[in-house]
C-alpha cells in the first residue's frame, strides 16, 4: 500500500474542478487544499495550536533550510519533523532545489547535483538528488519532492529541453534513492516552462515512473498569468486522474480558484504569511495595506466577512499601530488573519465544487475581489 493515496469524490459538472481526499500516515486532508509554508519548521509567528484551530490540514516545510540549520540529524533524533514541531497533521517537504536556486549565487547545475554556496555562512556545499532524498527520510515528512531544476523565466527552449531532460534522470535517482516508499509518498514535478512540447514530455517522462503523486513546477516565475493558466490547462489532462495534482509555489486568492477550476488538489505559498510581515492583508475586498494612514481611525475587522479570530476581536486601528511600531503581535495578527482566509477560501471552493458551481462562485469573487473592476 502506498504511503499517500488520493480518493476521487467528484467532479465539477460546471467547471471541470475536482473535489477530493489525500489519505496519508497523519490523516486525512481535504482537496483543493491550500498549505501554510513552515519553511524552517515553524509558520513564522504562528504555533501549531493556532494553525489548528483556523483548521490548517497539511503544512510545507524546506528540506535546504532544515539540512543547513539545525541539521536533518537532529529532527531525526528528535523523532521526525512531526515530533520536533509538535505538528501532528500532515507535512510536505520542498526538496531544497527551488530554493538553492532562488537563494544562493554562484551555483553550478551539473549532471550529478547542484553545487553552491550556503545563503547563509558562504561554505560550498553540493546538493546531489540522492541527498536531497536522504535528507528528506530522515526528516519524515508525509510526503516529499524529487529533486528538480526550476529554470528562470524566460529560458530558451534548448536550455529548458536539456533542463527538462535532466530533471528526469534526477527523478529516476529520487526514485531509487528513496529508503521509506511505505512510510512517505515521492511525488514527481513536472517542468518545462512556457513549452507545450517539454511540459509534454516531462510529464510522459514521470507519469511512466509511477509516482503517488505530481507537482506542477516551473510556473509563477514571473510569466504573465494566461500563460501560467494555460500551461495547466494543458499539464494536468496528461496526468493520471487517480494521482493527487500540485502547483508549487502559487497563492493569490485568484490564482488558487484558477487552479482548482484546471484541475489543481494542492497549492502553496509564502504570499500569506510574507505580505502580512509588511502589513498587507486579504480581504473579500482584496488586498488591504493596514499601515496606510487612512486606517488609523478605522475601528472595524480588516475584514467584515472575515470571522477569524482576528476579524472577531481586533481593530484594523490597532492592528496598524502594532504593525508601524514593529511590534510582534501585530505580525502574528495579520498571519493568522491571512492563512485563515485562504484556507477558508478553499473551503468555499471545495463546497462549491460540491454544488457543481465553481464558475458561478468565481464570478462572485471576482466582482467583490475587484478582478472585474474595468
Ligand atoms: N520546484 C520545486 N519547488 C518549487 C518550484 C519548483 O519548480 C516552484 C515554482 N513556482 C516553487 N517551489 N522543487
Ligand atoms: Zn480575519
Amino acid at each position: 500500500m502506498a504511503a499517500v493515496t488520493y480518493e476521487h469524490i467528484k467532479t465539477c459538472a460546471q467547471s471541470g474542478a475536482r473535489l477530493g481526499r489525500l489519505h496519508t500516515p497523519h490523516g486525512t486532508v481535504e482537496t483543493p487544499i491550500f498549505m501554510p509554508v513552515g519553511t524552517l519548521a515553524t509558520v513564522k509567528t504562528l504555533s501549531p495550536e493556532e494553525l489548528e484551530d483556523m483548521s490548517a490540514q497539511i503544512i510545507l516545510a524546506n528540506t535546504y533550510h532544515l539540512w543547513l540549520r539545525p541539521g536533518e540529524d537532529i529532527v531525526k533524533e528528535a523523532g521526525g519533523l512531526h515530533k520536533f514541531m509538535n505538528w501532528d497533521r500532515p507535512i510536505l517537504t520542498d526538496s531544497g532545489g527551488f530554493q538553492v536556486f532562488s537563494l544562493s549565487e554562484r551555483r553550478k547545475i551539473t549532471e550529478e547535483g547542484v553545487h553552491f554556496r550556503n545563503h547563509i555562512n558562504g561554505e560550498k556545499l553540493f546538493l546531489p538528488p540522492e541527498k536531497a532524498m536522504q535528507i528528506q527520510n530522515d526528516l519524515g515528512p508525509d510526503v516529499m519532492m524529487a529533486f528538480d531544476e526550476c529554470p528562470p523565466y524566460p529560458a530558451e527552449h534548448s536550455y529548458m529541453k536539456s533542463s527538462v531532460e535532466r530533471t528526469s534522470r534526477w527523478a529516476e535517482r529520487c526514485l531509487e534513492a528513496h529508503a521509506r516508499p511505505e512510510e512517505q509518498a515521492l511525488f514527481g514535478i513536472v517542468q518545462g516552462g512556457e513549452y507545450k512540447d517539454l511540459r509534454r514530455q516531462s510529464a510522459e517522462d514521470l507519469v511512466s515512473m509511477n509516482f503517488p503523486g505530481y507537482a506542477i513546477g516551473g510556473l509563477s516565475v514571473g510569466e504573465p498569468k494566461d500563460v501560467m493558466n494555460e500551461m495547466l490547462e494543458f499539464t494536468t489532462p496528461l496526468l493520471p486522474d487517480d494521482k493527487p495534482r500540485y502547483l508549487m509555489g502559487v497563492g493569490s486568492a485568484d490564482a488558487l480558484i484558477d487552479g482548482a477550476i484546471r484541475g489543481v488538489d494542492m497549492f502553496d505559498c509564502v504570499l500569506p504569511t510574507r505580505i502580512a510581515r509588511n502589513g498587507s492583508c486579504m480581504t473579500s475586498h482584496g488586498r488591504v495595506t493596514v499601515r496606510n494612514a487612512k486606517y488609523a481611525r478605522d475601528f472595524g475587522p480588516l475584514d467584515e466577512n472575515c470571522n477569524c479570530h482576528v476579524c472577531r476581536n481586533y481593530s484594523r486601528a490597532y492592528i496598524r499601530h502594532l504593525v508601524k511600531a514593529n511590534e510582534t503581535f501585530g505580525f502574528r495578527l495579520t498571519s493568522y488573519h491571512n492563512l485563515y482566509f485562504l484556507l477558508e477560501l478553499m473551503r468555499k471552493v471545495r463546497q462549491a465544487i460540491q454544488e457543481d458551481r465553481l464558475l458561478d462562485f468565481r464570478e462572485e469573487f471576482f466582482e467583490q475581489y475587484g478582478f472585474n473592476r474595468p
